[in-house]
């Protein structure tokens, strides 16, 4: 058992060693950072109340230094008040038991039971204060009882400040001020935050779109037929900042640092409050982002259910999923793959697991259903049965086709590849190797591909490559927005920035026709360093803008049509009669071979590469 008493983060470590060992608590690391934001974060509510401000958290981004101090010191006091409410527990428990010795009235009794007391709470840290208070008993001083008459006084001060001033949205339940279970809301979860409007290219305003003008017509289509956004859930609602070096960055102020399905619900709410801030329709999950593992498959179900049931009355008629699909990599049992494992109660396990997330992204409207074979592939061959593997990876997607087929579910299923991470080899690579496996087991009418950028570059391609691969195999079904960093090399999910990124990821888009009944679902996160509320929507409305001005740039290039002109002349030689010849697969070698010795040594003309490059540019 830990104590939570962020004060000590606070100290010295000279002091923090002392304060630990007279009171004897003990820390743990995560736990005292997740905290301290806790109640940073609660500090800054109050702070807002205090100062009447309804705009609390961008005036706490203009003004942050001066805010810093601020809450700094509330947090502090919070702190201390939370060190005195935990006192207070203890002293509770002494006095029962002191009751209890009283009872027994026999002084060599009561000596015995003092000693037994002693030992019990001697071997247990946590009661370090306890034993202080004990001590003074012992020898007689009155500073036992003067203490606790403090202590009750300072807990009672504490606890009406701490009541009194809930924040008003309400966060986490930090202290039990009649908060409950059920994931009920009063109030807004992003106060300050306006609904997201477009404002065009000479806006200033970070909380505006500059070049995503929803009803604005390109080519025919509106801009929001053209992207239908998505938020990803897990990143924007589950991202905590964590990696593998360092513990959680951010902490909303909604949250409670539990898994509840309270928190869950409540996470909900904010998943729709944000969707309509920023006026984006779709949104994609996993089962288990959205909803706690229970003991049981039956009560993780039932659990999914419930938040199932709030999302559903949250959406409305106008949002719905982008996508559902199933976590089939964090769980432990997952470690060797799901429908690639070669344990058959995991392969069964995963089948019930997608059978239920289809059935809810059913339920829910969604419009596709994603699998993402995270620990679908091997760490080593030498203990692997590939073509097995293989094999039962089809016979699953089978009957996920049969399964969906069955409930009456619309939506397209897509495959989205990954090269590795985080398994050493992943069975869909890339969207060449996915095409195959699909055209192998007879698959292709059934599925589409999800192409992540950050995935493309991993597997040592371009986005663009991976989109025009899918696209000429007709496969091209989603897109998971987000780009990687060339120097870090690994899936780091960020926001796309670049223009001239987008504007090709957008050309591919457009020669696709759009990607309905698929989208853009931003699968990016925040980088740990960003850890103010408001970055959630700054990063998105850049990523849509960003995408947005790749569109405009894209309809401008087509349009222009000088590039297509110079790819049309780079092949024009085809548009002859042996040509034609050739594409219909009615020109054998003796033919050509004739044609060679009559035409001599061809002329190469140039590739044109720069001039592609500049007219790329000059629509930038
Ligand atoms: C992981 C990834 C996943 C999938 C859904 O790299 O992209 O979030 O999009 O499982
Ligand atoms: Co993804």
């Amino acid at each position: 058992m830990y104590a939570h008493d962020p004060l000590s983060s606070s100290l010295p470590l000279s002091f923090r060693v002392l304060y630990e060992t007279v009171l004897g608590f003990r820390f743990a690391e995560n736990e005292m950072e997740q905290l301290s934001s806790r109640y940073y974060s609660s500090a800054l509510e109050l702070h807002c109340k205090c100062n009447g401000e309804s705009a609390c958290l961008s005036q706490q981004l203009i003004n942050s230094h001066h805010s810093y101090i601020t809450t700094q010191s509330i947090h502090l006091f919070l702190s201390y008040t939370n060190t005195l409410l935990l006192l207070h527990i203890y002293i509770y428990t002494y006095n029962l038991i002191q009751i209890s010795i009283s009872l027994l009235k026999s002084t060599h009794t009561i000596q015995v039971y003092q000693f037994l007391f002693f030992l019990v709470f001697t071997l247990n840290s946590n009661f370090g204060f306890l034993r202080l208070v004990y001590l003074s008993e012992m020898m007689n001083m009155k500073a036992g009882k003067l203490l606790l008459l403090l202590f009750i006084c300072f807990t009672v001060i504490s606890k009406t400040v701490i009541c009194e001033h809930h924040p008003p949205t309400c966060p986490a339940n930090l202290d039990d001020c009649g908060s409950d279970d059920s994931g009920e809301w009063d109030g807004e979860f992003f106060p300050g935050i306006p609904k997201i409007k477009y404002e065009g290219p000479t806006s200033k305003n970070p909380l505006a779109y500059k070049w995503y003008n929803a009803k604005e017509e390109i080519l025919g289509k509106s801009m929001k037929d053209w992207m239908r956004f998505s938020v990803a859930f897990w990143h924007t609602f589950r991202g905590t900042g964590g990696d593998p070096f360092g513990a959680a960055t951010k902490m909303w102020p909604w949250e409670d640092g539990t898994n509840s399905l309270g928190m869950a619900k409540r996470r909900m709410r904010a998943n729709f409050e944000f969707l309509e801030k920023l006026g984006v329709d779709r949104w994609c999950f996993h089962d288990r982002d959205i909803a706690p593992d229970g003991l049981t498959l039956e009560e993780t179900n039932a659990n999914l259910d419930e938040v199932v049931a709030l999302a559903k009355e949250l959406q409305g008629t106008k949002i719905r999923p982008l996508w559902g699909t199933a976590q089939l990599f964090m769980h432990p049992r997952y470690m060797h793959g799901g429908a690639t494992s070669p344990e058959i109660g995991v392969y069964a396990y995963a089948a019930a697991q997608v059978k239920k997330a289809i059935e809810v992204t059913h339920y829910l409207g969604g419009e596709n259903y994603v699998f993402w074979g995270g620990r679908e592939g091997y760490q080593t061959l030498l203990n692997t049965d590939m073509e097995r593997e293989l094999d039962h990876m089809a016979r699953f997607f089978e009957a996920a086709v049969a399964y969906k087929k069955k409930i009456g579910f619309k939506g397209t299923l897509l495959i989205e590849p990954k090269p590795q991470e985080p398994t050493k080899h992943q069975y869909d690579w890339d969207a060449a190797t996915a095409a195959n496996f699909l055209r192998k087991y007879g698959l292709t009418g059934e599925f589409k591909l999800n192409i992540e950028c950050n995935h493309a570059t991993l597997s040592g391609h371009s986005c663009h490559h991976e989109l025009e691969t899918a696209r000429i195999n007709g496969l091209l079904g989603n897109i998971d927005a987000n780009t990687g960093d060339p120097q870090v090399g690994w899936d780091t999910d960020q926001f796309l920035m670049d223009v001239n990124e987008a504007t090709l990821v957008m050309l591919s888009v457009i020669r696709n026709g759009g990607l309905s009944p698929g989208g853009f679902n931003f699968d990016a996160k925040l980088r740990r360093e960003s850890t103010d509320v408001e970055d959630l929507f700054i990063a998105h409305i850049a990523g849509m803008d960003t995408l947005a001005r790749g569109l405009r740039n894209a309809a401008k290039l087509i349009q222009d049509g000088s590039l297509d002109e110079l790819v049309r002349k780079r092949y024009q030689s085809f548009d002859s009669e042996l040509g034609a010849q050739i594409e219909a697969g009615k020109a054998d070698f003796e033919l050509l071979e004739k044609k060679a010795m009559e035409w001599g040594e061809p002329l190469v003309p140039s590739g044109k590469q720069e001039l592609a490059e500049m007219i790329f540019q000059s629509a930038m």
